[in-house]
């Protein structure tokens, strides 16, 4: 157990000379009318009744979650309204369903996205690889979490920080690692990058980057899941900071009119780019609870915690599938590193203390290891090899992706999206707008 404590799951923070210096900034002095606001604000909540119910028993038997909420950080304030429900989620269904090496699997996942990233970023640093690149460190559980509940007629859709989510959905490393380098192996030809991995084989819809532009297209994918009457559910990810976009609102609209199958989930991260959520969305309960009104059904869940997190999407899945009934699920979680690699410490706009403190106490992986140990599924030494493994199948996809070839110089015209309005033009070319 110590030596697998000793093991490095994320790259510390280079700065602990200014961790010792800087202070914690205080919050922010409400007004008078926002405290009148916050005391008049009642719980409205519509989670399904079973999670609502758990919220009124004791906190969570995790030690370390119980410590968590005695201490409460300041730094805390992204998540105020994103706290564990409480209960003993392991005892819930879809997560009693779950045989040993399904969870073993789990970590698997989980640690393959991590190594995945932290040789991306070793390449980016050395200028071997260029573009874009938005790093999921510290968020796979929501990802792994979510692939593990899909049922082979869901489909998922996301935005620029992808790469997680396309691990989890089963797209390789080499094609994924070929596509950062620019490639022609890549999965989208090298033409895509970092914000645009595919796998619509996989249910998978992309890598975005225009923030909130998934969400409607997700809508689109839930549109025809129940046009089509199929059993299934689009699951649309945002970050806190695409919940202020108004496309987003748009989308609830219409997900309430035509009853889609639809979850939203927000990835809560604390940050859009450089701005802590405080500075940049109006809160009176969460960002979920905006679903509110919309008539869209809405909770909050940590997704530090995979069993929380299987639990709360879990049953949000489950509803859209069978009543098609959206639903809005905000999770808490916490990226490491800066919103891309232009900001890649990312300490400007929060304080080390902070980064260290989610690496630390909230580190998804460390604690759904912790888990199975003491649940007996794996030993140290288990976790060990799948760690080596992980990172070998990393190193060798970051290989594969260097040999690759660029793509070649006919392919730049291919692929592209091309609509014309001239008809000779669009039998040699191109597709005519509004054709056939
Ligand atoms: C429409 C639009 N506006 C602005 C940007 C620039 N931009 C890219 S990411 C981002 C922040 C989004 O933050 P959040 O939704 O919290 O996602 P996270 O990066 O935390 O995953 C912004 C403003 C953009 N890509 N698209
Ligand atoms: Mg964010």
């Amino acid at each position: 157990m110590e030596k697998l404590m000793a093991r490095t799951l994320s790259l510390p923070s280079k700065s602990k000379k200014s961790a010792a210096k800087k202070v914690v900034r205080p919050a922010a002095p409400k007004s008078a009318a926002k405290k009148a606001l916050a005391k008049q604000a009642k719980p409205l909540n519509k989670a399904p009744a079973k999670v609502v119910k758990a919220a009124k028993k004791a906190p969570v038997s995790s030690k370390s979650v119980a410590t968590k909420k005695a201490e409460a950080p300041e730094y805390f304030t992204h998540h105020k309204f994103v706290r564990s429900t409480g209960g003993d989620f392991s005892k819930d269904p879809v997560n009693a369903a779950l045989k040993p090496a399904q969870k073993i699997q789990l970590l698997r996942e989980m640690l393959r996205i991590r190594r995945f990233e932290q040789q991306a970023l070793k390449y980016y640093n050395q200028g071997i690889m260029g573009g874009f690149l938005h790093l999921y460190n510290g968020q796979e559980s929501v990802a792994v979490g979510t692939a593990s509940l899909m049922n082979g007629h869901d489909e998922i859709i996301t935005a620029y920080r992808d790469h997680g989510h396309a691990l989890s959905v089963g797209m390789g490393m080499n094609e994924c690692m070929a596509e950062l380098f620019g490639k022609g192996t890549g999965c989208s030809k090298g033409k895509g990058g970092s914000m645009h991995f595919f796998a619509p084989d996989k249910h998978y819809w992309g890598g975005h980057g225009i923030v909130a532009g998934q969400t409607p297209l997700g809508l689109g994918l839930a549109f025809a899941i129940k046009y089509k009457g199929i059993h299934g559910c689009a699951v649309a990810f945002l970050g806190d900071g695409a919940v202020n976009q108004g496309v987003f609102s748009e989308c609830l609209n219409m997900a309430a009119l035509f009853e889609l199958p639809i979850v939203f989930v927000i990835e809560n991260n604390g940050y859009s780019m450089g701005t802590s959520l405080a500075r940049s969305s109006a809160i009176r309960q969460s960002l979920a609870s905006r679903a509110e009104g919309f008539d869209v059904d809405w909770s909050v869940c940590e997704g530090f915690d995979l069993y929380e997190l299987r639990a709360h999407l879990g049953s949000a899945m489950d509803k859209a599938r069978k009543q098609s009934r959206p639903h809005v699920l905000e999770v808490a979680t916490y990226r490491y590193y800066g919103h891309s690699v232009a900001d890649a410490n990312a300490k400007k706009y929060r304080s080390p203390e902070e980064i260290e403190r989610y690496k630390t106490d909230f580190d998804p992986i460390t604690r759904w290891e912790n888990q199975l140990l003491k649940e007996k599924v794996v030993t140290p030494a288990q976790i060990e090899k799948i760690d080596a493994e992980a990172k070998a199948e990393a190193a060798a996809a970051a290989e594969f992706g260097i040999a690759s070839p660029w793509p070649s110089e006919e392919s730049i015209f291919e692929d592209i999206y091309h609509e014309v309005d001239h008809k000779t033009e669009a039998g040699q070319t191109g597709r005519f707008f509004f054709s056939e």
